[in-house]
């Protein structure tokens, strides 16, 4: 009996005597075409031109997954209010960061704790549970939802910085900042965001003298050649 690929390799000669290679191309596509079309298409993601916005922590959290090769960039010059055109940015409110996902209907996810949660179920390696999925969550939406609305309102930013004391507390036991303590996706939101805040915000506690074990956190996060080669060296 003719094995299978002498079998292909005959009709392949015949496709490519009768109609030339492109018909060879077509028999090697038919074989499992949906499965490799569908990896083919990327997520586009929607971000600002430089590192000085939000999206420069989903950059890091993509180069801590290694999934760059996933992702079409969409760079916008927030200077030049690139992102406020429908044409160029898929975001409701022409906010960055944004995404456009890889599956049938494309659909669009925004608010940066969303797609630091969306990507690290989709792609993280750490083989977490869905309760520790949920306390990882806690910590992105946490950020977002209440300690950046507390710190930016001079009325409410006193008792916004009391949090950073709890979060001194916690890092005083271990090393990351969920109770499974290995590093995640929050560990990239709380790093990134209190960096930044730290040289945005007045009266920031200057955490070498306040809150070391804070400040020894977010040195071991910042030291990670993922954050290096995302927020240090394209700074
Ligand atoms: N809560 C949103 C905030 C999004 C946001 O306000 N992004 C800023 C950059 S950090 C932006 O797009 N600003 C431009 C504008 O408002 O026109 C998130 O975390 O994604």
């Amino acid at each position: 009996e003719t094995p299978f690929f002498l079998d292909l390799s005959i009709v392949c000669v015949v496709l490519i005597t009768r109609f030339g290679f492109q018909s060879v191309d077509l028999v090697g596509g038919a074989i499992g075409t949906r499965r490799d079309l569908a990896r083919c298409k990327l997520i586009t993601y929607y971000r600002a031109s430089t590192n000085r916005s939000r999206s420069a922590q989903v950059d890091w959290f993509i180069a801590e997954l290694d999934i760059e090769d996933k992702i079409k960039y969409v760079k916008m010059d927030m200077g030049q209010e690139e992102h406020k055109d429908p044409a160029k940015n898929a975001h409701p409110f022409f906010k960055v960061p944004c995404m456009k996902l890889d599956d049938k209907n494309e659909t669009v996810i925004f608010e940066s704790a969303n797609i630091l949660g969306y990507l690290a179920k989709r792609f993280d390696g750490f083989d977490l549970s869905e309760e520790q999925r949920r306390e990882m969550e806690s910590w992105t939406i946490w950020l977002n939802a209440s300690f950046i609305p507390a710190v930016v309102n001079e009325k409410t930013r006193e008792r916004g910085y009391e949090s950073l004391d709890i979060l001194e507390n916690i890092l005083k036991t271990r090393d990351f900042i969920c109770t499974f303590n290995k590093f995640s996706v929050a560990d990239v939101a709380v790093t990134y965001l209190l960096s930044s805040l730290a040289r945005l915000l007045p009266g920031f506690p200057n955490f070498e003298e306040s809150h070391p074990a804070l400040a020894a956190y977010l040195a071991k996060n910042q030291a990670r050649e993922a954050y290096q080669k995302t927020l240090v060296a394209q700074a």
